[in-house]
């Protein structure tokens, strides 16, 4: 993370500005939102396998020592979700919440899900306690008892409302749940969830930015 924070100089800097790394499926949900509503940005890779996220510099932008972490002119937000619905709000073009309000409950529904019943579960954070205490065997099964457990109720919960995207025919925040790389990685097949993989043809560019590092 090359002297990012250091030089940070918000007021000076009207570009958002995104902390992400390549592999992380948090940030990745707020790329796709960039994406999606068109926004540009530059990145800030913080390359977790290095422990960049413990570093004093990242650490002042986000004690929790998490990507992804936005800043806009002088806001800093943490958090995918809190981006997303900030995001939202901010630059209403090309809307993420449905107005009907039962469609955006469930947004919010999935979205939590995800965030918050799925993910953390499968975090490097959690997986290096795993491989610590339990050993090495032990991590990959434990995140692909969560993942296929938070799929199943997500499949079940869309079946109904699927589209083109994953909560109908237009993209919003429940669609985020594309999650490929994570797939690949915890070696899961994902052929029986229909729902959860609905496309986001929109977001490709965004789901596979890649950072080299030097
Ligand atoms: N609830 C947070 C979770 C963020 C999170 O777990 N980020 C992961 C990458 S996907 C991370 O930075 N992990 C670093 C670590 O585990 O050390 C969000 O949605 O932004």
């Amino acid at each position: 993370m090359a002297n990012d924070s250091k030089n940070l100089n918000r007021a000076e800097s009207p570009k958002l500005q995104l902390y992400s790394y390549w592999r992380s499926s948090s940030a990745q949900r707020v790329r796709i939102i960039l994406n999606l509503k068109g926004l540009e940005y530059e990145s800030k890779p913080v390359n977790l396998l290095k422990n960049e996220q413990s570093s004093p510099e990242f650490v002042k932008l986000n004690p929790l020592k998490f990507v992804p972490v936005l800043v806009d002119g002088d806001a800093l937000i943490t958090d995918s979700f809190a981006i997303s619905l900030y995001l939202e709000e901010k630059y209403p073009e090309h809307p993420l919440l449905p107005k009907d309000l039962k469609n955006k409950a469930l947004n919010f529904q999935v979205a939590s899900i995800v965030g918050s019943s799925i993910q953390p579960l499968q975090n490097l954070a959690v997986l290096n306690y795993i491989e610590e205490r339990f050993g090495s065997n032990e991590k990959f099964p434990w995140a692909q008892y969560h993942i296929i457990n938070g799929f199943e109720a997500l499949e079940i919960l869309l079946k109904d409302v699927a589209g083109k995207y994953a909560t109908g025919d237009e993209p919003q925040l429940g669609a985020q749940i594309r999650d490929s790389l994570r797939i690949v990685y915890f070696r899961l097949t994902i052929f029986q969830f229909h729902c959860v993989f609905s496309v986001l043809v929109g977001s490709v560019n965004s789901t596979f930015e890649v950072h080299f590092y030097p």
